[in-house]
């Protein structure tokens, strides 16, 4: 299974963060010949890192390449960097952190670990963040991260709040 975290908290082309993330859920299966298997709930999520911007947005999804043998992360980085353009990432004065139209992580592609320039596996900051932690145990409750991490266990490691679609962090 391949997971992704979506997020936005600025409007772009496709208006909205919410209209924006819809939008590319339905771009990301299409171009990758992936099958949405799964979507978590849109939680409203407290900035992290750079904390004076809007609040974010975010989901996450779990895909499943209609072709397994053929799809590698390299492909799914591709297709998740081409969306983030077509969906109004402009990376041109983005600061680090701060806010853009849409952002897509790669966080899992099974249990594939690995490091190199363009990507690293599993998502090196994912661990940190009850804003990709929370939305993934929805829709993937019984999740063992690659180093054999059960994804609950990551989660109970962190200080955060949630209280109906809102995290707090
Ligand atoms: N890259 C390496 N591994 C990966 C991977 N697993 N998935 C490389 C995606 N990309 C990967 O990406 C920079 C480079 O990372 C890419 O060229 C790719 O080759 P990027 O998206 O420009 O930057 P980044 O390192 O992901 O940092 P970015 O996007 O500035 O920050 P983050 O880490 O994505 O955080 N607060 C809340 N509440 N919710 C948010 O969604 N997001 C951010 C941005 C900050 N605070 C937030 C949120
Ligand atoms: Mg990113």
């Amino acid at each position: 299974m391949i997971y992704v975290a979506l997020g936005a908290n600025i409007a772009g082309p496709a208006g909205p963060p919410e209209a924006t993330i819809a939008a590319a859920l339905k771009r990301i299966a299409q171009r990758g010949g992936l099958t949405l298997e799964r979507a978590s709930r849109m939680y409203r999520t407290e900035p992290q890192h750079v904390r004076a911007q809007p609040w974010f947005l975010n989901q996450v999804a779990a895909f499943r390449p209609v072709d397994n043998a053929t799809t590698t992360p390299e492909d799914v980085l591709n297709v998740l960097q081409a969306v983030e353009m077509e969906l109004g990432r402009d990376r041109s004065w983005e600061i680090r952190f701060g806010p853009r139209a849409l952002d897509l992580d790669l966080l899992l592609f099974d249990q594939v670990r690995m490091q190199t320039p363009r990507l690293t596996l599993p998502h090196p900051r994912m661990r940190d963040r009850a804003f990709v932690l929370v939305p993934l145990l929805d829709i993937a409750p019984e999740l063992v991260l690659p180093d054999g991490t059960r994804l609950s266990e990551a989660l109970a490691g962190l200080q955060y709040r949630v209280h109906n679609d809102v995290i707090r962090q």
